[in-house]
């Protein structure tokens, strides 16, 4: 009830169309004596999920907040009903390629009756297949999630790639767990290409076009609801600065080094780091190209700045994780690099359980 009042009293302090927040938290305080737990209207969910990204201190595209589209599903418990509806998520996200922030709301944990949840970590990721020798075809962070939907009768492609497309794992408290193949034709993804260097392609990488995290719980008003998926677009170092460069991924950097003909044998010839700007330049060269929507650093970096401003003057202080928000490059020629951030923790708010799944 505690977070329910602090929920509902910001709502109607932002929102004051809504009316006097009294009558409300009467009769929420009615509805969570006699059921244990309460609804949230349309309204009222629309704005906490918003509020909840608006609360992300570790998100650098938060000027956007605003513009999130939610979709309340509030009624879909069946594990068959909610992969299908993350496959519709996909489509309306992904827009042929111009990406629109989304996030889809499927059914709050109540007393006596959790709600479903999604153990991958987003809606597309990557196999990670192990060999005897521990080396790993495809995406390390993933060999975990491989071997659990393995185990659990995911039959892989005949043909094993570095980016087979993993099933949804959907578990509900009535079904137990379920698995579900994401379509191949509702994940757009890009051959990635360098501006200038014709050899890149005979890499063979390739990204999808849409992250959508589905392992977080969205945390409203003391109302958990642990199946809601979200996304926005893809800023270019998390492809090309992590997903494809961390030693623990893909690990592509020695390669790339070498077809640049760069010295490797010496940290100080900084081989890595030129390798390194090269991956990235393919990266948002390659979604730009595509016509998919994705955002360099510099720019994010600004355009973060000028929401901290807008929040300052709506009277809001903005939480921020300096070793979040700062890009994993050229950290110090981002202007989020020079400076101190508040880092209170708001609500409402995304949760990553401990127990989370990868
Ligand atoms: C984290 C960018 C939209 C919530 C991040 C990160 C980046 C980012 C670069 C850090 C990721 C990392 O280092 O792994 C963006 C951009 C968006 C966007 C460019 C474009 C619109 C959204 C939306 C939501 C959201 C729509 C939720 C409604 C979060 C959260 C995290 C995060 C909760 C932290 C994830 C974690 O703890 O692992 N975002 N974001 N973002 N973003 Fe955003
Ligand atoms: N680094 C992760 C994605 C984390 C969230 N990033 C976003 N979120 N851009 C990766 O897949 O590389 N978003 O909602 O847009």
């Amino acid at each position: 009830m505690d977070e329910a009042e602090e929920f509902l009293r910001l709502f109607h302090e932002e929102n004051p169309q809504a009316g006097p927040v009294e009558p409300r938290l009467s009769a929420v305080r009615a509805e969570i004596a006699l059921r244990g737990t309460y609804l949230h209207t349309p309204d009222e969910l629309g704005f906490g999920a918003r509020v909840a990204w608006r609360n992300s201190a570790r998100c650098i595209g938060r000027l956007y907040w605003r513009s999130l589209t939610v979709r309340d599903l509030r009624h879909v418990r069946d594990a068959a009903d909610i992969a299908a509806e993350c496959v519709e998520h996909l489509r309306l996200a992904t827009n042929a390629g111009r990406v629109r922030p989304v996030m889809t709301v499927f059914a709050p944990d109540a007393p006596e009756q959790p709600g479903p949840c999604i153990w991958n970590e987003q809606l597309v990721r990557y196999a990670g297949y192990r060999d005897a020798f521990g080396n790993v075809v495809g995406d390390p962070r993933y060999a975990g999630l491989t071997d659990a939907v393995t185990e659990l009768g995911w039959r892989p492609p005949t043909q094993r790639s570095p980016f087979d497309l993993l099933p949804l794992a959907v578990e509900t408290a009535h079904e137990g767990v379920r698995l579900f193949p994401v379509p191949r034709d509702v994940v757009m993804e890009v051959p990635l290409e360098h501006p200038d260097l014709p050899w890149f392609t005979d890499l063979s990488l390739r990204w999808h076009a849409v992250p959508a995290i589905s392992n977080m719980r969205l945390s409203i008003g003391g109302v958990s609801y642990p199946a809601a998926p979200f996304n926005g677009w893809y800023m270019g170092t998390e492809i090309g600065a992590r997903n494809l460069a961390d030693a623990d991924r893909y690990d592509m950097l020695p390669e790339i080094g070498e077809r640049l003909g760069l010295d490797t044998s010496s940290e100080a010839t900084l081989w890595r780091d030129r390798a390194l700007v090269e991956i990235n330049r393919a990266v948002l060269h390659s979604y730009a190209s595509a016509g998919v929507t994705i955002t360099d650093h510099h720019t994010e970096s600004e355009r973060f700045l000028t929401h901290i401003q807008k929040e300052e003057k709506a009277g809001r202080q903005c939480p921020a994780d300096w070793s979040w928000i700062v890009p994993p490059m050229s950290g110090s020629l981002t202007p989020v690099f020079h400076r101190y951030y508040e880092t209170q923790h708001l609500r409402p708010e995304f949760v990553l359980d401990p127990d989370a799944a990868q």
